[in-house]
């Protein structure tokens, strides 16, 4: 399998973890694959033109991390990630759609702040981006003994989204007013999984 790739892309960071979670690491070649390349070859393989993007063996295209990592977890390798049908599954997919839904817009964020001409960012767009931030931030704060043992697709996700603010907000205190979720993501953050595929400093 061929996975398209970003260093610093928190959804790409969800499927490297889950692949080392499963022992599926070696089958995966990764390509880097830099935004707006348009050389890269990508938007033949994505419309979306989007990382992470998975070449299966069989040749094909998937996206986006939610199927990819449902993908890899219907292959042979270690513990699933995904529950079975039944109430785990819905919490599980409950808290990774939380969680992309906070880099969606942690990602809309940084975006804004990326326009070239400074006077057109809008600060109401950014506060209104970090609302929603601060309330899924809350939900996992308020859900931690949820996902505060067995290892599923939530778990992982919700570390790759405190992860992601930790290197792009640096400067916001997520922690302070959430010492349950920053008590677990302590602990998650060790993972060799989630050592192995930090964003470069
Ligand atoms: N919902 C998608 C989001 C993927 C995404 O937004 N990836 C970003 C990199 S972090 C990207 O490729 N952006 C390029 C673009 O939007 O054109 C997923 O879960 O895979």
């Amino acid at each position: 399998m061929k996975l398209r790739y970003s260093a610093t892309s928190p959804y790409v960071r969800k499927v490297v973890v889950c692949a080392a979670e499963r022992d599926l690491s070696d089958s995966i070649e990764l390509v880097a694959t830099p935004a707006g390349d348009e050389t890269s070859g990508l938007r033949a393989d994505n419309p979306l033109d989007k990382v992470p993007t998975l070449i299966t063996d069989d040749g094909m295209a998937l996206y986006d991390s939610p199927v990819i990592c449902e993908y890899l977890d219907s292959l042979p390798g270690g513990p699933a990630l995904f529950p079975p049908a039944g109430p785990e599954r819905w919490s599980a997919l409950r808290l990774q759609a939380l969680a992309d839904g906070l880099l969606d817009a942690a990602l809309a964020c940084v975006m804004e702040g990326r326009r070239p001409v400074e006077s057109e960012q809008s600060p109401g767009f950014v506060s209104f981006q970090k609302g929603k931030i601060n309330r899924a931030l809350d939900d996992m704060d308020a859900s931690v003994s949820t996902f505060d043992g067995g290892l599923h697709i939530g778990a992982v996700t919700i570390g790759c989204a405190l992860g992601y603010l930790d290197f792009r907000f640096a400067d916001d205190d997520w922690r302070g007013p959430r010492p349950a979720l920053a008590a677990w993501f302590e602990g998650f953050s060790q993972r060799p999984s989630m050592t192995a595929s930090a964003p470069p400093a």
